[in-house]
């Protein structure tokens, strides 16, 4: 049988995505750092399994993939009853749709390669950094949190078990805290957050628990 390896960074929201959907499938992987700021991604070792030179990187039943969601969809589709995405089609609608305002229009702004070139650009690189990811990080949850005002939202984004959107959020709100955000105007997000938390695959998956 194939191990499963995750090329993985702690402090990557898209590798923690996949931590924590193989956490919730008990499914055993090892771990392999690709540290981001020693520019390890870069390297042709790493561009050979990503030419896209992103993590993560997931090899799992003899296939390589990349792309957090994508990863996680399959998952989704070759494990029994996963309940990362839900039965009906609007539901998986949603879910998805959560999810990408989180994947694909927060996280891409505030990526390693997106922030460097800012701060290279800027007078006093960290202060445009952390002006950056102030606006957009706390712009993106701000909009997350009007997406909560939903009736299918319930003690997680979508219903009353954990799913594919906060396998999103969490490491959002993980990036959030990092760089000081004001969530006080997103008390739904910060309560799922908090459920999360005490949910043993989540705690797992987290940045101080992964190797670096
Ligand atoms: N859409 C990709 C995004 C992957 C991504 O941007 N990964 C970040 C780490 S969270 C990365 O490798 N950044 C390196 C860089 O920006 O140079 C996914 O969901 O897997």
């Amino acid at each position: 049988m194939n191990e499963t390896v995750l090329f993985d960074y702690w402090r990557s929201s898209a590798s923690y995505r996949v931590r924590i959907a193989l956490n919730c499938l008990a499914e055993p992987y090892r771990s392999v750092p690709v540290d981001l700021l020693a520019k390890a991604h870069r390297q042709a070792e790493h561009l050979d399994r990503n030419p896209q030179g992103l993590l993560p990187v997931l090899d799992i039943d003899g296939e390589r993939f990349t792309q957090s969601l994508a990863i996680i969809e399959y998952l989704a589709e070759t494990r029994e009853k996963t309940g990362f995405l839900p039965d009906d089609a609007a539901g998986r609608q949603r879910v998805r749709a959560l999810s990408y305002a989180i994947a694909m229009d927060i996280h891409p702004v505030c990526n390693l390669g997106v922030v460097t070139y800012v701060m290279a650009n800027a007078a006093d690189g960290e202060a445009a950094r952390r002006d950056w990811m102030r606006k957009f990080i706390g712009e993106g949850l701000v909009a997350f949190e009007r997406l909560l005002d939903h009736p299918a939202a319930g003690n997680f984004c979508h219903g009353d078990a954990p799913g594919m959107a906060d396998f999103c959020l969490v490491p959002q709100v993980y990036n959030a805290r990092r760089w000081d955000v004001d969530l006080s105007a997103c008390p739904k997000l910060v309560a799922i957050d908090q459920r999360c938390a005490e949910i043993d695959a989540f705690a797992r998956a987290h940045p101080d628990r992964t190797p670096r």
